[in-house]
């Protein structure tokens, strides 16, 4: 019974005596062991989990609890110091990371040969950013250029930014990201970027712990609707 049963992460399922499935916290000696430290995480306590598997299955014996509400998976790889972000690199931030998107989906095009990882809409609008001669190609910039191919170029940074957010939004699919929602992109770049904590709390400006459609793209100084 438990095959279609599906739990979330830290937890696993059992059945009661009534062969009934039902999820329950994941007891943390029964993760796998890690490899290495690449799997280790940080967590918002500034604890390090041995894996994201420990991490949850805390998490979840916490659940209930005041505590339990506010631990969340921070970043990959274990606490270490992280600098802190100064205003004028808050600045410069946005302006990397609209670049980088724009990239991810120009390299996504290129190997999506089969796969069909976009849809053909999808995949026509990245082809008028793939096939633009003016397109900055993905490489180490100076802010003044990335700046400059912003303004210059901004219809071709408007997609990514909205293809990315539709991406991170899928539980639910309700055109606000939560802190689950957002980690897959803001886990892995915490300990290569020191301003993502500080950028991804500025973006969420009304305060309610949810990242908007509206705020997303305000974020990245992209203001028109999709
Ligand atoms: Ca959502
Ligand atoms: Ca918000």
């Amino acid at each position: 019974p438990c095959l279609n049963h599906h739990c979330k992460k830290g937890k696993v399922c059992e059945v009661d005596e009534e062969n009934t499935p039902m999820c329950v916290c994941q007891d943390p000696t029964t993760c796998p062991g890690a490899v290495g430290e690449f799997e280790h995480v940080c967590a918002t306590d500034n604890t390090t989990y041995d894996s994201s598997c420990h991490f949850f299955a805390q998490k979840c014996s916490l659940e209930g609890t005041k505590k339990g509400h506010k631990l969340h998976l921070d970043y990959i790889g274990p606490c270490k110091f992280i600098e802190a972000c100064m205003d004028a690199e808050l600045n410069e931030f946005p302006l990397r990371m609209r670049d980088w998107l724009k990239n991810v989906l120009v390299t996504l095009y290129e190997r999506d040969e089969e796969n069909n990882l976009l849809t053909e809409k999808q995949k026509l609008r990245v082809r008028k950013i793939y096939e633009n001669e003016k397109r900055l190609q993905a490489g180490e910039h100076s802010l003044d250029l990335l700046a400059h191919d912003f303004e210059k170029n901004y219809n071709m940074y408007i997609f990514p930014v909205h293809w990315q957010f539709g991406q991170l939004d899928q539980h639910p699919v309700d055109g606000f990201l939560s802190h689950t929602e957002l980690a897959p992109l803001r886990a892995p770049l915490i300990p290569m970027e020191h301003c993502t904590t500080r950028f991804f709390e500025q973006c969420d400006a009304d305060n309610d712990k949810y990242i908007a459609l509206e705020e997303w793209a305000n974020c990245f100084s992209i203001k028109e609707r999709e």
